[in-house]
């Protein structure tokens, strides 16, 4: 089955998913089961190979979930295969400024960017009843380009890089680390940095994303009016559950 087109379901609401580090079909099972809507598998963060992240994304088809993948560069060739296997979106790690141009090239078909084409893939059923035509649209219209916005130069160039982006996407642990404050969420850098990312994001209709460290941030961002929440990753939630279970036994 076809994937949601999370590009639709985020102009009805905002979206809820995880980051996943472990590249395994029972841990796409469970958060497919668990009701989220869409997962980052995390290929920056993970020890995972590019084949194994190809597995999650086929993983997330088959239960017709929607799988982005993180990348941390841009990799023509990385990119491009995490796509064929049906990736539906690249979300791309300091993916500010003029990265996100380059982003939009490396996910786009003619005329919006510069992909290489061959039919004989997943994401255009190899080839079958499939038209070059119809591949270029179908994949340009649903295939989302993500920009982390996670360094201090995240006004450099604002203005095209929403241009070029489908969710600009607040990494606030790297983004705090790299104004100088360190973990600190409520830091006057910090706020100044989302109103500036924010109002940049609303003047092109561009939706708001990013990272929540905890139920209640997640909470948080819906209220400010994000649309794409990425909550935690299975790593987090293994060892949340993991210790409430050693805790039971060493309560007992
Ligand atoms: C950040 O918060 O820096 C992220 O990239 C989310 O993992």
């Amino acid at each position: 089955s076809l994937p949601t087109s999370l590009r639709g379901l985020m102009a009805e609401r905002p979206v809820l998913g995880t980051f996943l580090k472990i590249p395994r079909f029972e841990i796409v099972d469970i958060l497919a089961l668990s009701g989220f809507d869409f997962l980052v598998c995390d290929y920056e963060h993970s020890q995972m190979s590019v084949g194994e992240a190809c597995d999650v994304v086929r993983a997330g088809r088959a239960r017709g979930l929607p799988v982005l993948v993180r990348v941390p560069a841009l990799d023509r060739g990385d990119i491009n295969r995490l796509l064929e296997a049906g990736a539906a979106g690249i979300q791309l790690a300091r993916g500010s400024g003029p990265a996100a141009g380059e982003l939009r090239k490396l996910v786009s078909y003619p005329p919006l960017g510069t992909r290489s084409v061959s039919l004989a893939q997943p994401a255009a059923d190899y080839g079958m009843g499939v038209t070059l035509a119809g591949h270029f649209e179908r994949s340009n219209s649903t295939v989302l380009a993500v920009g982390q916005f996670e360094t201090a130069d995240y006004a450099d160039g604002i203005d095209a890089a929403m241009a070029a982006l489908d969710v600009a996407f607040i990494g606030p642990v790297d983004l705090s680390v790299d104004l100088g404050t360190p973990g600190e969420q409520d830091s006057a850098p910090m706020r100044a940095a989302a109103e500036a990312i924010e109002a940049a994001a609303a003047a092109r209709g561009v939706p708001m994303g990013i990272f929540a460290g905890s139920a209640e941030a997640a909470a948080d961002a819906v209220a400010r009016g994000y649309r794409y929440i990425v909550a935690g990753s299975d790593l987090t939630m293994l060892a949340g559950g993991a210790r409430q279970f050693s805790g039971l036994l060493q309560a007992a």
